[in-house]
C-alpha cells in the first residue's frame, strides 16, 4: 500500500475538479483520499511516496491512436496533400518498417511515458511492434490493421490478418488488450470490412477506422471525384467507391469503434452516442488533411471525442502534450482556460470511455492507479490547467497500476 501527496490534484472528472493539498491511498487500485495526517494514521503501513512542495498529480493520459511502426520516419514521407502522402507511404512503408526495429519501438514507447502517457491505442499494419508493445510495460490497445481494395487479394488478406490477430490473442492480459484496426473506406473493400466486423463482435474487441480524413477521400466518397479518382484513373478508368457513406457507417452499428478524423464528416446523427466515439489528430489533420476539424461542432452533436497523436509518419511528436498545444493554436473560437481543461479530458477521461476502461481516466476510489506526478510553479487556480499544458514538457514520475515505471 502507498500513499501519495500533492498540492493541486487533477481529478478529471466531468467538472474538471482540482483538489487541494489532499493524499490518497492506493495499491493497484486507488482506495482512499484524505488529508495527508489522517490517511497516515489509518494507514500506518502505507509507505509515503515523496513529492516535491509545488507537486500535481493528474491521470495518465491515453493516447488513442497512434502507428508505433511509422516511428523511424524522418524526411521519408511528403506532407501537405493527401495522396501525395500516401504515396509516399506506398513507397516507404516497408523499409520504415525494417527500420522500426524493437529497440527504437521500446524507445518510442517510453519517451511516451516520459510525457505522461500510460495506455496507448496501437494501430499495427505489419505486427513487427508486438513484442515490444508487450514488454513494454504500457498499457496497449493493440489495434491489427486490415485494408485491400482488390476483392481477388481478400483471401490473401484474410490469412495475413488472421496470422497478425491470432499471434496478438496470444498475449492478451490487462496490460496487453488485442483489437482490429478496420483502414478507410477507400482501403478496405466490403468482404473484408465485414470480416473485421464479424471478427471485433465473435471476439467482442474494440475497432478503429480512419474516417473522413482529407478533401481527397471526402470528395472521392461524395461526389465519385478529386485527386483519388485522378490516381485511380492510372489503374482502372471505371473504379468506384468501395462503399456508399450511410452504408459504410451501417456496417458500425452495435459495435464500439473509434473513428478517427472524421474532419469532413457530417453524418454525426449516424453515429452512436454510447458506442461510437471521434478521435482527433489535429497535427497530423494540419499535415496531411486540408481541414482542420471543427471541435465546436462535433462538441455540439454530444459525441465522444478524445485526442490521438497519430503516428511520426504524421505528426513530429507523439507527446499528448505537445498536440494539446498544437490544439490550443487551432481552436481559436474556444476561450483559452476553458479549452485547456476539456483538452485534458480528451486525454483522460473521455479516451477511457471509447476505449471501454472503466476503470482509467480519472482519479477517483476503485479506478486504477494509473497517474502522473507533475511540477509546476505558482499561479492562479483558474490558470492551472492552461499554464500546466503550456509548460509542462516531461512529468516526474508515472505509475501505471499503481507501479512506478522506469522513465
Ligand atoms: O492516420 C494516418 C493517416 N491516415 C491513414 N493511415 C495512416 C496514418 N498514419 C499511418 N497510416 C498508415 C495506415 O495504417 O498508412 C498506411 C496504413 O498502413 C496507409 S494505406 C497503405
Ligand atoms: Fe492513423
Amino acid at each position: 500500500m502507498f500513499l501519495i501527496y500533492a498540492k493541486n490534484i487533477f481529478v478529471c472528472d466531468e467538472k474538471f475538479t482540482i483538489l487541494k493539498n489532499q493524499a490518497f491511498v492506493f495499491d493497484k487500485k486507488i482506495k482512499e483520499f484524505g488529508n495527508l495526517q489522517n490517511l497516515q494514521k489509518k494507514y500506518p503501513n502505507a509507505k509515503l511516496i515523496k513529492t516535491s512542495k509545488n507537486s500535481l498529480i493528474l491521470p495518465a493520459f491515453i493516447n488513442s491512436h497512434t502507428h508505433l511502426e511509422f516511428s523511424a520516419n524522418a524526411y521519408d514521407l511528403a506532407y501537405g496533400d493527401f495522396i501525395t502522402w500516401l504515396k509516399s507511404v506506398i513507397k516507404s512503408r516497408v523499409s520504415l518498417n525494417e527500420k522500426a526495429k524493437k529497440r527504437l519501438i521500446l524507445n518510442t514507447i517510453k519517451n511516451m511515458q516520459k510525457t505522461g502517457t500510460a495506455t496507448i491505442g496501437a494501430i499495427s499494419s505489419f505486427g513487427s511492434d508486438l513484442i515490444p508493445c508487450v514488454k513494454s510495460g504500457a498499457r496497449i490497445v493493440y489495434f491489427n490493421e486490415i485494408l485491400g481494395s482488390s476483392e481477388s487479394e481478400n483471401e490473401i488478406k484474410k490469412a495475413d490478418f488472421l496470422k497478425r490477430f491470432n499471434e496478438s490473442l496470444k498475449f492478451k492480459n490487462d496490460l496487453f488488450i488485442p483489437a482490429i484496426s478496420l483502414h478507410s473506406p477507400y482501403s478496405t473493400n466490403l468482404t473484408l470490412a465485414k470480416f473485421a466486423l464479424n471478427l471485433a463482435k465473435t471476439h467482442k474487441n474494440l475497432l478503429s477506422v480512419h474516417f473522413l480524413e482529407s478533401k481527397a477521400e471526402n470528395e472521392w466518397l461524395r461526389k465519385e471525384s478529386g485527386d483519388f479518382k485522378k490516381w485511380f484513373l492510372n489503374f482502372n478508368k471505371n473504379i468506384k467507391p468501395l462503399h456508399k457513406i450511410d452504408d459504410f457507417l451501417a456496417l458500425f452499428n452495435g459495435q464500439r469503434t473509434l473513428f478517427t478524423h472524421c474532419v469532413f464528416l457530417k453524418e454525426f446523427e449516424k453515429l452512436d452516442k454510447h458506442l461510437h466515439s471521434i478521435t482527433h489528430c489535429a497535427f497530423s489533420n494540419r499535415l496531411l488533411s486540408q481541414k482542420s476539424l471543427n471541435l465546436k461542432r462535433v462538441l455540439k452533436s454530444g459525441l465522444n471525442i478524445h485526442l490521438g497523436t497519430d503516428g511520426l509518419s504524421s505528426n513530429i511528436s507523439l507527446s499528448i502534450l505537445d498536440e494539446m498545444r498544437a490544439n490550443l493554436l487551432i481552436h481559436k473560437e474556444f476561450e483559452l482556460k476553458s479549452l485547456a481543461k476539456k483538452l485534458l479530458l480528451m486525454a483522460t477521461l473521455y479516451p477511457a470511455k471509447a476505449l471501454n476502461f472503466n476503470d482509467l481516466g480519472s482519479l477517483e476510489i476503485g479506478k486504477s492507479a494509473d497517474f502522473s506526478v507533475c511540477e509546476i510553479g505558482e499561479c492562479d487556480e483558474k490558470q492551472l490547467p492552461l499554464q500546466f499544458i503550456l509548460k509542462t514538457k516531461e512529468v516526474k514520475d508515472l505509475f501505471i497500476r499503481g507501479e512506478k515505471c522506469n522513465l
